[in-house]
C-alpha cells in the first residue's frame, strides 16, 4: 500500500497549503514557486532564508492532526505500508510514521551548499543568516528541494517501485499539479493499482481515481481501518 500526502494533510493542523481558497501563497509578492526556486537561491540565500525560517516558526507552534495519526496506525496495520509526502513540516514523523518518504526534504535541516553537510536546525548560530557551516565555513541553505532541483538521491526512486508494486494507493491533499511527485499516483494506477483520492476538491487527478472520496482527510482517514479496507477493496 502506497500513500501520497501533500498540504492538505496538514491543513486541518494550521499548516497554510499553497493553494487554496482560489488564491496562491505569496512571500512579499513573490508566488511559492518563485521565493521557493533555485533561481531565488542564487540571487537571494538570505530572503530564502527569511521564507522558511517564517513558515518554521509557524510549523513548530503545531501539532498533527487526526489525518497524520490515522496513518501512522496503518505502517502497523497494512502489510508493506509506504507513506509518501511532498510536506516539508515534519508531522507525519511527528505522528508517530517511520520511514516516511520526504520528497521535497525537511524545513528543520539544513545542509552546506559547499560540502552537503547536514544540520538539524538549533546545532549552530541562530541568528546568523544564513548560517555558516561548522566543518568548512560555507553558507547554509534550507535542506529543502526547491524547484527547479533535483528530488534527494533514491527518494523517488524508491518511491516510484513502491507505486509500480503496490495494489492499493492513497492519495491524500494534493492538487497533483508538482512533478515528478504527481507522477507517482499515476505510476500505480497503470501498474494495476487501485488509486483512491481524499480531498475536499477535485483535482487533476480525480479521472484516473477508482475511489473519489471528497472530504477532509482529518475526517476521512480515522474511518479507515484494515476490514473496512479489505472488504470493500478500498
Ligand atoms: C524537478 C519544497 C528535475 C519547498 C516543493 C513536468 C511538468 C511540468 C513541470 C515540471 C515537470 N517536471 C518538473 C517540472 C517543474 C516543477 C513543477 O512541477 N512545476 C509545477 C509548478 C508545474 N518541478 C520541479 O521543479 C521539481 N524538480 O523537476 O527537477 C530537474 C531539475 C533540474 C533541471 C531539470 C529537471 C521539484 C519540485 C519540488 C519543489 N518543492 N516544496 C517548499 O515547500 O517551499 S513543491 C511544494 O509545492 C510542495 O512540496 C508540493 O509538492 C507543492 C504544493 O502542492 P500540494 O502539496 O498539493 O499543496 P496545494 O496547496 O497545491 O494543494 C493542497 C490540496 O489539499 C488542494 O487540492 C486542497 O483541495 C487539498 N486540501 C485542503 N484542505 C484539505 C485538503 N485535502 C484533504 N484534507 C484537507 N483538510
Amino acid at each position: 500500500m502506497l500513500v501520497l500526502t501533500g498540504a492538505g494533510v496538514s491543513a486541518e493542523s494550521g499548516v497554510p497549503t499553497f493553494r487554496g481558497g482560489g488564491g496562491t501563497s505569496v512571500w512579499k509578492g513573490m508566488p511559492f514557486y518563485v521565493i521557493s526556486s533555485a533561481e531565488m537561491l542564487e540571487r537571494d540565500l538570505k530572503e530564502v532564508w527569511a521564507w522558511f525560517d517564517y513558515r518554521r516558526e509557524i510549523i513548530e507552534k503545531l501539532v498533527p492532526n487526526a489525518a497524520h495519526i490515522a496513518l501512522a496506525g496503518w505502517h502497523d496495520r497494512f502489510d508493506d505500508f509506504t507513506l509518501v509526502t511532498q510536506n516539508i513540516d515534519g508531522l507525519h514523523a511527528r505522528a508517530g510514521s517511520r520511514n516516511v518518504i520526504e520528497l521535497h526534504g525537511n524545513i528543520r535541516r539544513a545542509r552546506c551548499m559547499h560540502c552537503s553537510t547536514r544540520y538539524e536546525l538549533g546545532e549552530q548560530d541562530e541568528k546568523e543568516r544564513p548560517p555558516a557551516c561548522l566543518e568548512c565555513g560555507g553558507a547554509l541553505r534550507p535542506d529543502v528541494v526547491l524547484f527547479g532541483e533535483m528530488l534527494p538521491a533514491g527518494a523517488f526512486e524508491t518511491a516510484a517501485a513502491k507505486a509500480q508494486s503496490c495494489e492499493l494507493c492513497f492519495v491524500v491533499g494534493t492538487s497533483a499539479l508538482v512533478y515528478p511527485a504527481a507522477a507517482l499516483p499515476e505510476i500505480a494506477r497503470s501498474s494495476g493499482a487501485y488509486v483512491v483520492e481524499v480531498n475536499p476538491e477535485r483535482t487533476p487527478l480525480s479521472d484516473l481515481c477508482d475511489e473519489v472520496i471528497q472530504g477532509r482527510a482529518g475526517e476521512v482517514l480515522p474511518m479507515f481501518d484494515k476490514d473496512s479496507i479489505n472488504e470493500s477493496k478500498i
